[in-house]
């Protein structure tokens, strides 16, 4: 037999705690439902305002902890925390007052105070989602509480709970999914249609040396998919391209501005192929890949605004008010791009669209995405991360990452990646070597042709193995000058991460 809920100590606090969570998780689905309606997911907005309130150590310990997970950790964080508050406010609410009629009222001023903070516009949409937040935990509290208001419980009355808590659940997620879906489509229709469309012009990207394509290499180019993404925010700030416009401005002679078309019919339009990586990237992480971008220079494009003799920098602002900052000298490299592109098709929203910065050799923090103003300054601009304390110049250290491993008989190859962010252009790593003993002994790797000047060299060393299934293997890179990669472990804060790659790989 198994003992009457009464019996066990706690079970009916435990019980209120599950309802008043139910509660909170309901308006948080309810909250998500809406999200497409209302431009996102009221959580993250919360969590949002968390970061833009937080003092920047505050802020800058939280992705030194978490790394650039920081943002996603504190969503799931105010979600535990609404679960938990309605938890708490269940287990203590008075017997027999109407506790529906308090969940509509409560989800009622949460979410208005929660679209009012966040600026939501007032529109139908915005009304719905309203309903959908409300009627969630209402309709949760309606059908839930049977076994909550009674003080004497048994038995059946707590498998009853349970059983409801069971079936709401159910039938509230799968009509919450669905509403979801439905509002998804409803907006998609209304989303910028220029997102990810074909570039006319463009030419299909360098392909890679298949000899070098096996067993957890990455594709010489990266697919817009597979590449990594890092945003200060939870989503893309929605921008309507036929409105946008692109401002070059601030201490210039010839201030002007570029429609989405101007940018994308520009005459001197090129494709570059490069790799970007993350400063917060730890040595060997995955977030690295080599797009194939395509866009204008910003030489041509500032340079048409003829800047004043006194300019220092170049500073790019951004919708989601991120900002980065290059010294003017800079931008005579042809090779900074303000990208449109990216694989044969307009940018995709999370990439930047409609335009975002290309700085070959520099970390991906100075590559500003969803930029609508340039502009050239007589002072130091002190940008978004730089204010958080990280380096300025972020040129990238010389990494060589372990990637792929595969046996073939008595024949084990592995392989991987190599960059560095030398700024001399194209043939920046000279050589990778590979060490499969502790690094005992050095072998010098085979490295496949170079796809592009800004673009990563993949490499792979081949020894026989006949009696051993795994391998730790170290790698490190070689400068054109023959400059050894550091084996100097450093954190990626403030100026990215140094030290050689060390693994242990399976090959099957
Ligand atoms: N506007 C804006 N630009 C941004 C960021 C951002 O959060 N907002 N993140 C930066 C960082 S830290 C990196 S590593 C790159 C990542 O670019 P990706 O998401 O296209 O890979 O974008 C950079 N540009
Ligand atoms: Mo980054």
């Amino acid at each position: 037999m198994t003992p009457d809920a009464s019996e066990v100590p706690g079970g009916r606090t435990v019980r209120r705690g599950l309802f008043g969570a139910a509660i909170g998780f309901a308006w948080v689905a309810g909250l998500f439902v809406a999200g497409p309606l209302v431009g996102g997911f009221g959580v993250a907005a919360i969590a949002e305002g968390i970061i833009v309130r937080s003092p920047g150590w505050l802020s800058t310990l939280a992705v030194r902890l978490l790394g650039f997970a920081a943002i996603p950790t504190l969503v799931a964080g105010v979600v535990v925390a609404v679960v938990g508050a309605t938890a708490l406010v269940a287990i203590v609410w008075p017997s027999g007052s109407d506790g529906v009629a308090a969940v509509a009222v409560g989800s009622l001023v949460a979410t208005g105070t929660l679209f009012f903070a966040g600026g939501v516009e007032i529109a139908v949409g915005t009304f719905v989602a309203l309903v959908v937040a409300v009627v969630s935990p209402t309709a949760a509290a309606r059908w839930l509480p049977a076994a909550v208001a009674t003080d004497d419980s048994t038995g059946s009355d707590r498998r009853q709970f349970l059983s409801r808590l069971g079936t709401v659940s159910v039938l509230g997620l799968v009509s919450l999914g669905a509403l979801r879906i439905l509002f998804e489509r409803l907006v998609e229709d209304r989303s910028d249609v220029r997102v990810g469309e074909p570039l006319e012009s463009s030419v299909s990207p360098p392909g890679g040396d298949p000899a070098f394509d096996f067993e957890g290499m990455p594709a010489a180019i990266t697919s817009p998919d597979a590449h990594y993404t890092v945003d200060i925010d939870v989503r893309p700030p929605p921008i309507d391209s036929e409105t946008w416009t692109l401002d070059i401005e601030g201490a210039v002679g010839e201030p002007y501005s570029l429609s989405y078309d101007e940018l994308l019919e520009h005459g001197e339009s090129v494709e570059q192929p490069t790799t970007m990586v993350c400063i917060s990237n730890q040595v060997g992480g995955d977030l690295i890949g080599t797009g194939h971008w395509s866009g204008v220079p910003l030489s041509a494009l500032v340079g048409a605004a003829e800047p004043a003799e006194t300019a220092v920098d170049v500073v790019t602002h951004a919708e989601d008010g991120y900002s980065e900052a290059i010294p003017i000298g800079l931008i005579e490299r042809e090779d900074i791009l303000i990208a449109y592109g990216l694989g044969e098709r307009t940018l995709p929203a999370e990439h930047g669209f409609p335009a975002r910065l290309l700085v070959p050799g520099r970390y991906g923090m100075k590559m500003t995405k969803w930029i609508d103003r340039i502009e050239v300054r007589t002072e130091d601009h002190e940008a978004y991360w730089e204010a958080r304390g990280w380096d300025e110049e972020a040129v990238v250290n010389t990494l060589a990452y372990v990637r792929g491993a595969e046996r073939d008989g008595d024949r084990v190859r592995v392989g991987g990646v190599a960059f560095g962010g030398l700024e001399t252009g194209a043939e920046e790593i000279a050589a990778v070597e590979v060490s499969v003993d502790g690094g005992e002994t050095w072998q010098e790797a085979e490295l496949e042709r170079q796809v592009a000047p800004h673009a990563w060299r993949r490499w792979r060393y081949g020894f026989d193995a006949p009696d051993r299934s795994e391998f730790e293997v170290l790698a490190r890179a070689i400068e054109r000058d023959g400059t050894v990669q550091t084996e100097e472990r450093t954190d990626p804060r403030p100026g990215g991460s140094t030290g050689w790659h060390r693994t242990t790989v399976r090959p099957g």
